[in-house]
Order: C-alpha cells, then structure tokens, then sequence
C-alpha cells in the first residue's frame, strides 16, 4: 500500500492560496513572487524595482529564507517595510506562511507586495502563494541551459529576467540558447535581460510591472 503525503499537503495549500489571493484581492495589492536560484539577484532586483516605483506605488516586501533576516535587513535600509520569513529548513514558501506575513502587513495602506521567494530552482514550484504574478530570475553565471534542467520553474513562470548581463564576457553564455529554450517551454512568458548593476532594463521591466499592476 502507499500513502500519498504530498496530496493533502498541497490540497490545504491551495486552499490557503486562495484565501491569500482573495484577501489580496479585497484590499487591491498586487502581489508579485520571485523565484530564482541562491545569489541570482533577487534582492538586488528587488531593491533596482523600488528605485523605479516607489513614487508611484505603495510597497512592502516579504522575504522568505531559510534562515536570517539579512535581505529583510537590506530591504528596511531602504526605508521600505519587509516581513522575514525563516522557514528553518523549507526549500520554498507557503501559503500558511504568507498568511501570517500578510497579518502583519497593512494591507489597505499597499498597493505592492512583492515577495522573495526562497532560492531555489525546483522546490518553490508546486506551491501557490495567492500571488498575481510569478517572476523568475536567471543570472548569467548559472547557465543557459537551465530552462532545460528545471523546466517546472520557468513553465510557470509570467516574466523571466536574465540578470548579471554585464557578465556575458566572463561567461560561455549563449543568449539565443537560453531565449529558444525559454520559448519552447513558455512562449508566453515575457522575457527582460537586465543588469541591477549597470541598471540595463530595469527601467523596461518595472514599466511592464506597473502595466500590469494597473490593468
Ligand atoms: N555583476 C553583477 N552582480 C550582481 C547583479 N545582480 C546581483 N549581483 C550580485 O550577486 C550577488 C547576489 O545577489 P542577491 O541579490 O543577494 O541574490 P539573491 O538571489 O537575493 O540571493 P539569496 O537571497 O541568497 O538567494 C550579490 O553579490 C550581488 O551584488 C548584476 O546584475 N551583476
Ligand atoms: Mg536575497
């Protein structure tokens, strides 16, 4: 006989997603998930982001780690409110998890929430979060065949951003590579190659963010 664990775990966690998104929903806070490898970037997009909407929207920010507040920490020095998650040893976030962030979070005074999911490329897959748009980040160092390696993560994926691209000298990077990969498994996912470092398309992506924060 075998028992099916992962089904009713992920069953109760759609069920909280839902009520994440409907709260979301209720108070008219987009909330956006970011999804991406250890030391892809995500908090320096995270940061890069905030430069170009602050004035324009109200932002809070939920970090997820496994342990330490140190990107929570780094997002505050910005003047911008962050909850820090520990998930003490959970490769991903969950909805449970979200709730009580959003708890602590004033919703009605939001109208971004965006959240840094906990770095990794496979476990962050099957867990709805109640977000209205997931964002997937992959740097240059990593490689450009991991669209083929980890498919899950970038077939879900609304928006990919190619970050560290004032690294393609120093790295055997084939842009084409990656983008025809990317295509075959998304091809309707938007695709932005940024650097947070020299700023090359942030200002690009944040103008498709706040389109669709808008429509
Ligand atoms: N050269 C270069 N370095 C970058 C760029 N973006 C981020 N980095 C560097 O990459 C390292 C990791 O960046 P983070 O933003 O901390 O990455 P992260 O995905 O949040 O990492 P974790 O939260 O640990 O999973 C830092 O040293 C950044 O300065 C970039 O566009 N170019
Ligand atoms: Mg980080």
């Amino acid at each position: 006989m075998q028992i099916e664990i992962n089904k009713p775990i992920l069953e109760l966690n759609d069920r909280l997603a839902a009520a994440n998104r409907a709260l979301l929903a209720q108070n008219k806070v987009f909330m956006l998930d970011i999804m991406a490898s250890p030391g892809a970037g995500k908090t320096a997009t995270i940061l890069a982001t905030i430069e170009c909407l602050r004035e324009r929207y109200r932002i809070a920010v939920i970090e997820g780690d496994v342990a330490s507040d140190v990107d929570a920490q780094k997002i505050k020095a910005s003047g911008i409110t962050a909850v820090q998650i520990n998930t003490g040893g959970a490769c991903h976030l969950e909805a449970a998890m979200i709730e009580r962030a959003l708890e602590m979070l004033p919703l009605a005074e939001l109208d971004l929430i965006i959240v840094e999911n906990v770095g990794n490329l496979v476990c962050p897959t099957e867990f709805d979060l109640g977000q209205t748009a997931q964002a997937v980040i992959l740097s240059v160092p990593e490689g450009d065949d991991k669209p083929q390696k980890y498919p899950g993560i970038f077939a879900i994926a609304d928006v990919v951003l190619l970050n560290k691209l004032d690294a393609l000298p120093l790295f055997d990077f084939s842009v084409e590579q990656f983008t025809s990969s990317l295509e075959a498994l998304n091809p309707t996912a938007a695709l932005f190659q940024v650097s947070t470092r020299t700023k090359a398309g942030i200002a690009d992506w944040a103008t498709w963010l706040s389109n669709i924060i808008d429509a």
